[in-house]
């Protein structure tokens, strides 16, 4: 059984998971547009990431006999200002879903729900890789400035970044993680 309040939260998450793929899929088609490719296939890669993240919310509801309520998903914005401030977005997005996940966190504490804190400790990890990749992406695009022979290769260089589904992302019918 996933107590009442652990359930509603996960299923909050799984909004706010989707809606980062929603966000990221909206970047890459922009960055595409303005000839980021690479930009553009690093974007599209972190969308399938995120709907992993979101599925993980979602079976471990499931797994545990939950209810699952699937709530809106906001219209992420269609363009930015430059790719800097695109990627400035991006950071301050992985910000904010790190707060979801710490008051996840402590919400299972709170309602002594192991087995959630046990799987919000595999997001907790996940968060410092989403902020630092998130930090690396905002200060090499500052570096560069946004022009010139920097942002092509910067631009070839993250659209060699490839989707490898997580391990740690199972569903209930291929027996657990
Ligand atoms: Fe799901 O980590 Fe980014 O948002």
């Amino acid at each position: 059984m996933v107590p009442e309040k652990i359930q509603k939260a996960f299923n909050e998450q799984i909004m706010h998971e989707t809606f980062s793929a929603w966000l990221y899929l909206s970047m890459a088609a922009w960055l595409e547009s303005e000839g980021l490719e690479g930009m553009g296939q690093w974007m599209r890669v972190q969308t399938q990431e995120e709907l992993t993240h979101a599925m993980k919310f979602y079976n471990h509801i499931l797994e545990r006999g939950g209810s699952m309520e699937l709530l809106a998903i906001e219209k992420p914005p269609a363009k930015w200002d430059s790719p800097l401030a695109a990627f400035e977005a991006a950071l301050e997005h992985e910000r904010f879903i790190t707060g979801k996940i710490n008051e996840l966190m402590s919400l299972s504490i709170k309602e002594n729900d192991f087995a959630s804190k046990t799987m919000l400790q595999w997001f907790v990890d996940e968060q410092v890789e989403e902020e630092d990749n998130a930090t690396r992406n905002v200060q090499n695009l500052g570096m560069i400035g946004g022009r010139g022979q920097g942002m092509l290769m910067l631009d070839r260089e993250m659209g060699q970044r490839t989707f490898v589904y997580p391990l740690a992302v199972a569903s209930p019918s291929s027996g657990g993680e």
